[in-house]
């Protein structure tokens, strides 16, 4: 008599809601890309490049993980509505998610601001996992000392050394969330990758160059509004967008000496943008003064920094 195959049981399949929190900096929009294997969070040295709550889905035969980049936390206290805006942000994004990334920078963790997050993180109800991320720039002992300093902090569910720069260490995280993630169904088609429309993503790829080349405080009084986005008859993408500044001093500098800034930003955004599109891209960038946005309601709503 032959033995009748018994079907091996299918692993269950996991998903759900992962915000990544942290002070501003510490690599969480580098580790969405990362693990999305695409870049749809724009990433700067410079502290607060994140502004809004940015969605990336993952799916693997195991499960979905829907991951939330939000912007860095910070303090408030001097801010502009702005800040407000992207503080609250990151509060938000730590309510009804399934979990939460709490993601430090190794060196020197944990850093006093990592404390002041901690006490906040206290209140909340799901599991807290700890990510520290740029192993890559210490040695093995400081990660160690490191992650029994940061042991004491708080109660994580896992304590996970990461380069998210270099990949290292990722898939053991990305196995570890979907393992604390309850048994549940793909709430997005496998193919999809993101929430942010495409006109969001290219206006965020002209803001990156804004945060890279400019100095100081510039960066932070810039948005960008993508008001034109057609295909032309010979096939390129023509782009039409416009760089907002809060005071006309600040709009020579981001033109700069005979226009060379600006030529220099929209040269590096349009190659960013063409690789992204996957198409020739024409970019027609303008400078334009409106006072205080940063400070003005209106102005925010009117440039998507709005609570969803
Ligand atoms: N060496 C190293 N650098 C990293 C790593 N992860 C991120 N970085 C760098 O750290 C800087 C900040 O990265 P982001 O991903 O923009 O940080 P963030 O936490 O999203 O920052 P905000 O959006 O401002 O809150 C960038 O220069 C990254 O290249 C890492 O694992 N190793
Ligand atoms: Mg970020």
């Amino acid at each position: 008599m032959q033995d009748e195959a018994i079907p091996a049981k299918e692993a269950e399949f996991h998903s759900g809601f992962v915000a990544i929190v942290g002070r501003a900096n510490v690599g969480k929009s580098t580790l969405l890309n990362c693990m999305l294997g695409r870049k749809v969070a724009i990433v700067s040295p410079r502290a607060q490049t994140t502004r809004n709550r940015i969605q990336g889905v993952k799916t693997t035969p195991r499960g979905q993980i829907i991951l939330l980049d939000t912007p860095g936390v910070h303090d408030t206290s001097h801010g502009s509505k702005l800040h407000r805006y992207m503080a609250r942000v990151a509060e938000l994004s730590c309510r009804d998610v399934d979990l939460i990334l709490f993601m430090v920078d190794v060196r020197g963790a944990p850093h006093a601001e990592d404390r002041a997050l901690v006490r906040r993180l206290a209140k909340v109800r799901s599991p807290v996992m700890l990510a520290l991320n740029k192993i890559d720039r210490i040695p093995k002992p400081e990660v160690l000392t490191a992650i029994d300093a940061c042991r004491q902090l708080f109660n994580f569910c896992d304590i996970v050394p990461i380069s998210a720069l270099q990949g290292e260490n990722v898939e053991r995280l990305e196995a570890l969330l979907l393992e604390r993630l309850p048994v549940g169904p793909a709430y997005f088609p496998a193919e999809t990758l993101t929430d942010q429309p495409e006109r969001f993503l290219i206006g965020e790829l002209i803001r990156e160059q804004l945060m890279l080349n400019l100095h100081e405080e510039l960066p932070h009084a810039t948005a960008v509004i993508v008001e034109e986005m057609r295909d032309t008859p010979q096939g390129k993408l023509h782009i039409g967008a416009t760089v907002l500044v809060e005071k006309e001093s600040q709009k020579g500098i981001v033109i700069g000496k005979g226009g060379q800034m600006i030529k220099r930003i929209g040269e590096l955004a349009r190659k960013e943008i063409a690789r992204f599109a996957g198409n020739d891209v024409y970019l027609d960038l303008w400078v334009k003064v409106k006072p205080n946005w940063s400070r003005s309601e209106v102005a925010l709503r009117e440039l998507g920094y709005t609570e969803r």
